[in-house]
């Protein structure tokens, strides 16, 4: 039975006041605010960036602030229900698009919060993520876990712009986020992705696997994507085509607090999401669609970006007749699992 409570204002001033002195407060004209009825109150708004209306002011950045005054030349796509100067595009996600020029460096360092890279657009970037080179390419996803030293250079001849994902803002809060600056790395050979690039077949003996919690940093477009048409032929037609990135030691999702997915709509097909707990973002890979969040609806361009907020439905749909279109996404799911909070309501 829901009833209600008396308020601040109920309270004599001069008691309020000697609470204060002491530094207390009543709980119970606060206590609807932070426990409200039957579903959270997000303040996450569901939110709509598009690439064509953020490119050229990313690229202006490029004009205005050399590298050296920025070290990491970003745009931050903040949700204006937490703030535009909060960075938060959820309680737990920050979104960020990040500009680098060619011959252009952002020198290494390393940082508690994770981060993954989406790479929108441009050839000829890479980062080197703990002395793994891994080259950057329309689609690729690559992770930038907790503590592992990270610096990006560019060789190519175009701008090289990518989506910027961090649990920055849930680390921010837990008051556990700091940064370190490095020096340049040494680069050592090898690919993780090409140990690791056959599902369930595993380097063996042991030892010759990394024996690393983040095995595998890299994951190309090109292998994803063909995942997705690979399951869509095993699948019916209504069934949804989704991928986890994951790590392929563990089979646990590739970072501890976000995940990662990519996700293919077939011509015509649209796919209901049930509301869950967490926040998700949505960026599209290639193809058009639509994204329905609770009562808003996006149509997003390819390289387009948006989030709703948790306990909301989400209906995509591939606005194409002909030809699947893939959507990479990123929540909170694996922070809600292991908080014991994640939920899903039909
Ligand atoms: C960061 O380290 C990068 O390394 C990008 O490219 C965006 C936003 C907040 C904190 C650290 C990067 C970031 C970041």
């Amino acid at each position: 039975m829901s009833h209600e409570l008396g308020r601040l204002e109920d309270l004599p001033a001069d008691y309020v006041a000697a609470l204060r002195a002491l530094n207390l407060v009543p709980l119970w004209p606060s206590l609807r605010a932070v426990l409200p009825p039957d579903k959270p109150v997000p303040a996450t708004r569901a939110t709509h960036w598009a690439y064509e209306a953020l490119r050229p002011l990313l690229l202006k950045a490029g004009e205005l602030t050399p590298i050296e005054k920025a070290e990491r030349r970003v745009l931050v796509l903040a949700n204006p229900g937490h703030g535009l100067e909060k960075m938060q595009a959820s309680a737990a996600i920050y979104l960020g698009m990040q500009l680098l020029l060619p011959g252009e460096w952002a020198p290494s360092h390393r940082h508690t919060p994770n981060a993954v890279r989406m790479i929108v657009e441009g050839e000829g970037a890479y980062t080197t993520v703990d002395g793994e080179k891994l080259p950057m390419s329309r689609g690729d996803l690559i992770l930038t876990p907790t503590g592992l030293w990270h610096e990006h250079g560019h060789d190519g001849r175009q701008p090289v712009v990518w989506l910027d994902v961090l649990d920055l803002p849930l680390v921010h809060y837990l008051e556990a986020s700091y940064h370190l600056p490095g020096v340049r790395q040494p680069v050592h050979p090898g690919a993780a992705e090409r140990r690791y690039a056959r599902g369930g077949l595993l380097p063996t003996p042991y030892f010759q696997r990394a024996a690393k919690a983040y095995p595998m940093l890299r994951y190309p477009w090109a292998e994803a994507r063909a995942a997705l048409l690979a399951l869509a032929g095993e699948l019916g037609a209504d069934e949804p085509v989704q991928i986890t990135y994951a790590n392929p030691e563990t089979g646990a999702h590739a970072q501890n607090i976000l995940g990662f997915y990519a996700l293919m709509l077939r011509p015509g097909q649209t796919l209901t999401l049930p509301a869950r707990s967490p926040a998700c973002v949505f960026h599209l890979i290639e193809g058009g669609v639509t994204v329905q969040a609770g009562p808003d609806t996006f149509t997003l361009a390819e390289a387009d970006t948006c989030c709703a907020p948790g306990y909301t439905p989400v209906t995509l749909g591939n606005r194409a007749g002909h030809g699947p279109a893939f959507v990479f996404l990123a929540d909170e799911t694996p922070l809600h699992c292991k908080l014991g909070v994640y939920e899903e309501r039909r």
